[in-house]
């Protein structure tokens, strides 16, 4: 890896790191005859679809019983995954139950107005399978539904020979109430819409692939959805007191995610930069994902940067957007101070991503892509809707009364006007 100058950067260089493309666009076309199909034939296309792109004759669509089963099975043999799972599920559970909002009503100049948190009824958990097994996505997705109250909370995990008992149990464990053996831009079309077997649902979440990514797109506006979730980023703020080794195990991580992971280091501190690159090369060979992580930074949004300053390294650090951000730096509160785009912080030498992606208790279902200028991740607020509430007496109203009616005849809404001073006749 070379280390290349912020200020050096060309405009296509930058555009690279700021406007990363997941490959979702490139594959809306295919994904809307996908999602078409399973929109009008149901159960069938679900079939069809996991012959042609999973390569498997799926029996039942519906395999709640098989998650419970995984998951006893995994109990009975005492296995530590499960442990671990159990363990991470408190975790993220724990963390998730601080964030119910409180229902209030408070009184401004004597009119009693608040605000009331419901659950939606049916959410629909993606959660991938196939070459990425990720029981800890399932822990994600789910446990906040749960927690929020969501009535009926439905899985989709693509069909295999055998899917992974781990996120199977994972699943089970999070609380699901039905798990369907369906992946893929079928999944979330299945979800958004129903068939027969499956059951629709008014918010699809979950990461996945470009497929489901474009599939989210596509039935957007039909059905709510989280967020488009691309492949992984994390970006780590650096200065001249930061750990190379602990830089570069960052960047490394993440990018054994997927070919497209963005993973980048900045720091004002030439001599950090130059470490961190030789330790990233050092690294990458004796890792067991070595080809994907080497497609990680070979990627045009990938790279070890160095800055003039460490305001321009915030500046960068802003414009970026990651979803995670890493600070290694003596005052590392200082610079998160100055940064308001980041999916999910992490302070400190030991703070790594992974305690996050498992195990901490934050949600790693976060915004990629520059989503973070937009919206947040993951969390309970995902699953809950708000109404508000209000209360005035005759004081009240009176006292709003000449706004309400001056107000309405100027929009020449004179039966609005007319509600208000019926009450005063
Ligand atoms: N870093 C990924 C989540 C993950 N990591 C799952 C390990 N397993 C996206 O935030
Ligand atoms: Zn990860």
């Amino acid at each position: 890896m070379d280390v290349r100058a912020v200020a050096d950067l060309s405009p296509a260089e930058r555009r690279a790191f700021f406007e990363r493309d997941a490959g979702v666009e490139a594959v809306r076309g295919d994904v809307r005859g996908i999602v078409e199909r399973v929109r009008k034939e149901g159960d069938v296309a679900v079939r069809e679809f996991a012959e042609e792109f999973d390569g498997i004759a799926v029996g039942n669509l519906e395999i709640t019983d098989e998650a419970a089963r995984a998951h006893d099975e995994l109990a009975d043999a005492d296995d530590p995954v499960l442990d671990a799972i159990r363990e991470a599920a408190d975790n993220v559970r724990a963390f998730h139950e601080r964030q119910r909002p409180e229902d209030w009503r408070e009184e401004f100049d004597g009119r009693e107005l608040g605000r009331r948190f419901r659950p939606i009824d049916r959410a629909g958990v993606y959660v991938p399978g196939g070459a990425a097994a990720y029981p800890s996505s399932a822990l994600m997705g789910v446990i906040p539904a749960t927690v929020a109250g969501v009535d009926h909370v439905a899985v989709a995990t693509p069909p295999a020979e055998e899917i992974s008992p781990a996120t199977l149990a994972a699943i089970h464990e999070a609380g699901a109430d039905a798990v369907y053996q369906v992946g893929g831009a079928q999944a979330i079309a299945a979800l958004a819409y129903g068939t027969e077997t499956v059951t629709n649902v008014q918010k699809v979440v979950g990461p996945g692939n470009k497929w489901v990514t474009a599939a989210k797109a596509e039935v957007q506006g039909d059905v709510e959805i989280d967020f488009l979730a691309g492949p992984s980023e994390v970006l780590v703020l650096a200065d001249g007191t930061a750990d190379p080794e602990l830089v570069a195990a960052e960047l490394l991580a993440q990018a054994e995610h997927d070919p497209n992971a963005s993973v980048v280091a900045v720091t004002a501190d030439a001599d950090l930069a130059a470490a961190v690159a030789e330790a990233v090369e050092a690294g990458v060979d004796e890792r067991a994902r070595a080809e994907t992580i080497r497609a990680a930074l070979d990627n045009d949004a990938s790279g070890v940067l160095c800055a003039r300053s460490m305001p321009e390294a915030v500046l960068f650090t802003e414009e970026y957007a990651a979803e995670h951000l890493s600070i290694m730096a003596e005052d590392d509160e200082a610079l998160l101070d100055r940064i308001t785009n980041a999916g999910s912080v992490f302070l400190g030498d030991f703070s790594p991503v992974a305690a996050g992606d498992y195990a901490a208790g934050t949600n790693h279902v976060l915004p990629t892509n520059g989503g973070a200028k937009r919206y947040g991740g993951l969390s309970v607020d995902t699953f809950l809707r708000s109404s508000t509430v209000q209360r005035l007496d005759r004081e009240s109203l009176s006292g709003v009364a000449d706004v309400v009616t001056t107000l309405a005849e100027a929009e020449g809404l004179e039966a609005h006007a007319e509600s208000v001073r019926k009450r005063f006749e």
